[in-house]
């Protein structure tokens, strides 16, 4: 009993390293237009491997105003984009 659940446990950590290493995989882009008012951002961005997109220039909405506040026109970023409520968003900057 006492191996099943080391077994499991075992399992657990494994499946959140994982899903941890996927999730902060960061993509370079550029920011070409930022409109704060619609929480939106056109970026010229790099293969969206998570997303299974090429390289273009699109338009994400931005999970909240505070990284909006991070962003400026022109300047180079990394950045996850995650498909959320069906719209593709940026969820987190570096
Ligand atoms: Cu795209």
């Amino acid at each position: 009993m006492k191996s099943i659940i080391r077994l499991a446990a075992t399992t657990v950590a494994v499946i959140a390293l994982a899903s941890g290493a996927f999730a902060a995989e960061f993509t370079k882009g550029t920011v070409k237009k930022i409109d704060a008012k619609a929480k939106k951002v056109t970026l010229v961005h790099e293969e969206l491997k998570s997303l299974e997109m090429p390289a273009m220039t699109m338009v994400f909405r931005v999970k909240d105003d505070a990284m909006l506040e991070k962003l400026k026109e022109g300047s180079n970023i990394e950045f996850v984009a995650e498909r959320v409520e069906g719209k593709l968003t940026v969820t987190e900057i570096r």
